[in-house]
């Protein structure tokens, strides 16, 4: 009989074996940049804070790290952590330059399993260009471990000016709203970019979500990368969210048939087609207890942060401490739901799923979408 695979992920629900949890460590505030303007929350005119985060602050995020990792192991999950990096270290390439880096809090936004392939992302923002590196030891023992296992580095953009659109942050909202079909933003057309949390995985069917960190060459990159391998790749967009990065706070699949959605930011009419037509239901989450202006000082995310949740099984999963209504409502579906606090780790741009990138769950590619026209490229 075969050994089991080392890498093997094939969607977002199955039994979860494997999973890298982030770290605070050395993290910084994020950078102003062009593809980022990080403000205080309710204080726009505040100038946001620059170089290392406080010790303390991070100290709190990590002891809810620490808590989401106890949790996992109680499970039977292995837990890996991110190598420490110095992100207080500028970078200079030939294209750019920037004062700081970021954090390796969120392994979710620069890594991807696919199967037995790991895939880093190209990354949208100039402080995030390295922020593959923390990951860099674990994926060579993973990929000496198994020659089955495959890697691979998506293009680097340039994250030269040209690539971004600088205007956009001063569109002011009626702007917004008039361009809201156009799904143009803070990056252009012209390089391949993607951030690996725009995607979510459903067996054989890829959802990519068209953000601020994702244009439509990265989705081609990932369509003619993706789809020989036996994937289809369906872009989808949410035309109310005016400033959209990362679709785990948007579109959730839960288990097969199930996707939590968020009300604020509907489906572009059409695109539930698929999931209707193979008996998905789109289940909407209650309103997170957090408005957005209660949210933490110095957090670029939404308070749809409540609905990142992580399923460790198609029954069991893991949700936010104070996020009640959702906890309800996952328990009424018939999960069994476990919890952690976690708001301390919001400023560091996510919850639970985007905290953690899986690396192995049981089971193999399936098809969720039997019925489902589809075009490939080629
Ligand atoms: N990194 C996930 C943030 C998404 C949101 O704010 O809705």
């Amino acid at each position: 009989m075969d050994k089991p695979l080392i890498v093997n992920s094939w969607n977002e629900w199955d039994p979860l074996q494997e999973m890298v949890v982030g770290s605070a460590d050395n993290a910084s505030f994020e950078p102003v940049e062009p593809g980022s303007r990080p403000a205080v929350r309710n204080a726009p005119d505040t100038l946001f804070p620059t170089g290392p985060k406080s010790k303390e602050a991070i100290d709190r995020a990590n002891e809810e790290l620490d808590g989401l990792v106890r949790v996992l192991e109680s499970q039977g999950v292995t837990v890996r952590r991110p190598e420490p990096h110095d992100f207080s270290a500028p970078v200079r390439t030939p294209d750019f330059e920037v004062e700081n880096q970021y954090c390796a809090v969120c392994p979710r936004d620069v890594m991807i399993t696919m199967g037995n392939e790991i895939i880093e992302a190209t990354m949208s923002r100039r402080a995030r260009y390295f922020e593959y590196q923390p990951y860099r030891k674990l994926v060579y023992e993973y990929w000496n471990a198994d020659p089955r296992v495959e890697w691979t580095t998506a293009p680097k953009p340039s994250m030269a000016d040209g690539m971004y659109r600088e205007e956009f942050w001063d569109w002011p909202l009626e702007e917004r709203h008039a361009k809201m079909h156009s799904f143009e933003f803070c990056i252009n057309q012209d390089e391949v970019v993607f951030d690996a949390a725009d995607m979510s995985r459903l067996g054989r069917d890829i959802l990519v979500q068209e953000s601020m960190t994702t244009n439509r060459a990265g989705i081609h990159w990932l369509r003619r990368h993706l789809e020989p391998r036996g994937f289809r790749v369906h872009p989808v967009h949410f035309p109310l969210d005016f400033f959209p990065s990362h679709i785990d706070c948007t579109f959730v699949p839960l288990r097969p048939g199930l996707i939590l959605t968020n009300p604020e930011r509907p489906l572009r009419e059409g695109e539930e087609r698929m999931f209707l037509d193979n008996d998905w239901e789109l289940l909407e989450a209650p309103q997170p207890v957090l408005n957005n202006d209660e949210m933490p000082l110095y957090c670029q995310s939404s308070k749809w942060l409540s609905m990142n949740v992580l399923s460790i099984s198609p029954t069991k999963l893991i949700c936010e401490e104070q996020e009640k209504p959702l906890q309800d409502l996952l328990d009424k579906l018939g999960f069994e739901v476990f919890t952690v606090p976690f708001r301390n780790v919001f400023e560091y741009g996510g919850s639970l799923h985007c905290a953690t990138w899986d690396v192995r769950r049981e089971g193999t590619r399936e098809d969720y979408f039997p019925r489902l026209a589809y075009q490939p490229l080629v």
